[in-house]
């Protein structure tokens, strides 16, 4: 037997019966096929030159044309579930209003398809791509946006809710508000503080309210995705740790458990906002319970006091607006192409800490995965340090389970390779290698451990 067969079923043995494993993509980062929807803020973004090699939406993975192909892939995977992201302005084309025929029946499609290889689905409401037209109106900041969020909710839920095993509001609210709006690192751009938290709450508010429209539909397996990691500093910096804590984590946590916007953090802002827009009844409609939380967990977020400034993306000051001490990010090694630290401890930590923020709430791990290069030696890709972070984090996961931590299900991020936002097509997260040249897909090394793994538990 080989050592990584060993490895995939000494995970299947650890392995509950009711666990589900799965993959996960988004919309955007793999569709392709711009003509036949609206436009979104990433695709203003591209066009302007603000993707790193300077990737475009088309074609992505051709994702669109090619999904009898994906899903044939997640067959062999032998996924229990995948989960993907609705386009907004391929189902809305401009942003609000009359649907598209064509747009819902290409996720209609997509659906049956994955019933019809008994794969269950996992739909994501928003995965960042908002159409223009509602940015023009101020996008997440807008008033209105929450509004146009549940009438988008209810178009899905309409033609959906029969067919959709997990459903998701949004995905990683932190990064549309403070990678989008308080820093100009994604799309939109616009560079103000501010602007990151009014997003935040609004961000909330349309989770809230789609929740809402979701149960008017009876959907009984609603949830949302934030990413959740430990924030790692010594005592020095305790300071600067609880706002990055709050920022990070808590905030989404405590309007989720309903308690409100916490005092520190609205002190550590008084200079940036005067948060006067909180609302109870709002609060109220946010915190409504929700039937599973997703964890997208990658890396620890590590501080120090030592220039210079990390060179990991997304690890940036600037994305944590009031932090009360100079502080720099210092990722230890291992890192991964994204300059993120590996360590798989800190997604235990993650997971008890989140669970004591959240209690009673059913857990999932709803991306995990790495950026490494690929060797390709004689047609095979062999990402052994991919396989090592699957395996290393996957064991980690299946321990949390064995001490009691509510965790349900583990979906890696990616089934492909994609375009990596602002970093373009050159960060590979993919299980399955994707040529841009010719939209051939070829299995990597850790789709064959995970479709081990996956074939070892159903044995
Ligand atoms: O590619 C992204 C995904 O869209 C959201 N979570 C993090 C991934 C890696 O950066």
């Amino acid at each position: 037997m080989s050592e990584l067969t060993a490895k995939a079923l000494e995970l299947a043995a650890m392995t509950p019966t009711d666990f589900i494993f799965g993959a996960a993509t988004s919309s955007w980062q793999i569709e392709g096929n711009s003509s036949t929807r609206g436009a979104s803020i990433w695709d203003d973004f591209a066009n302007a030159g603000r993707i790193k090699d300077g990737a475009l939406a088309d074609p992505a993975c051709d994702h669109v044309s090619l999904y009898q192909t994906d899903l044939d892939l997640l067959s062999w995977l032998n996924v229990d579930a995948y989960r993907f992201s609705v386009s907004w302005p391929r189902v809305i084309p401009t942003g609000s209003g009359k649907a598209s025929a064509v747009g819902l029946d290409f996720y209609d499609k997509l659906i049956d398809g994955l019933l019809a290889r008994n794969i269950k689905p996992s739909l994501t409401i928003y995965h960042w791509d908002l159409p223009v037209e509602l940015e023009a109106m101020g996008g997440w900041t807008w008033d209105g946006i929450s509004e146009s969020f549940a009438e988008y909710t209810n178009i899905l839920a309409e033609k959906f809710s029969d067919r959709i095993d997990f459903w998701s509001t949004l995905n990683e609210p932190w990064v549309s508000a403070f990678l989008g709006y308080a820093t100009a690192i994604h799309a939109p751009g616009r560079n103000d503080a501010a602007s990151g938290f009014r997003a935040a709450y609004n961000l909330m508010l349309a989770h809230g309210k789609s929740l809402q429209v979701l149960r008017e539909h009876s959907v009984k397996n609603a949830g949302t995705v934030l990413n959740l990691t430990s924030i790692i500093a010594t005592s020095e910096l305790a300071a600067a740790q609880e706002h990055i804590d709050i920022l990070q984590n808590r905030f989404w946590l405590d309007l989720l458990a309903g308690r409100g916007v916490s005092s520190v953090l609205i002190e550590n802002t008084k200079h940036i906002l005067d948060w006067d827009f909180v609302d109870q009844a709002e609060l109220d409609c946010i915190s409504k319970p929700i039937d599973w939380l997703g964890i997208n967990y990658y890396t620890p977020t590590r501080l120090g006091m030592a220039a210079p400034a990390s060179a990991a993306v997304g690890q940036d000051l600037a994305l944590y607006p009031g932090t009360p001490q100079p502080i720099s990010f210092n990722p230890l090694p291992p890192t991964t192409e994204m300059g993120w630290e590996i360590d798989a401890s800190s997604l235990l930590t993650t997971l008890q800490q989140t669970s004591a923020r959240l209690p009673n709430t059913p857990l999932y791990i709803t991306e995990n995965g790495g950026a490494f290069p690929d060797h390709i030696i004689d047609g095979k890709v062999l990402d052994f340090d991919r396989v090592d972070y699957f395996y290393t984090h996957i064991k980690t996961a299946l321990e949390a389970v064995a001490q009691g931590i509510d965790l349900k299900g583990y979906f890696a991020w990616s089934l492909l390779d994609n375009i990596e936002w602002a970093e373009g097509i050159s960060k590979k997260f993919g299980i399955i290698h994707n040529d841009f040249s010719n939209q051939k897909r070829t299995p990597k090394l850790s789709a064959e451990f995970l479709r081990e793994l996956n074939l070892g538990r159903k044995r």
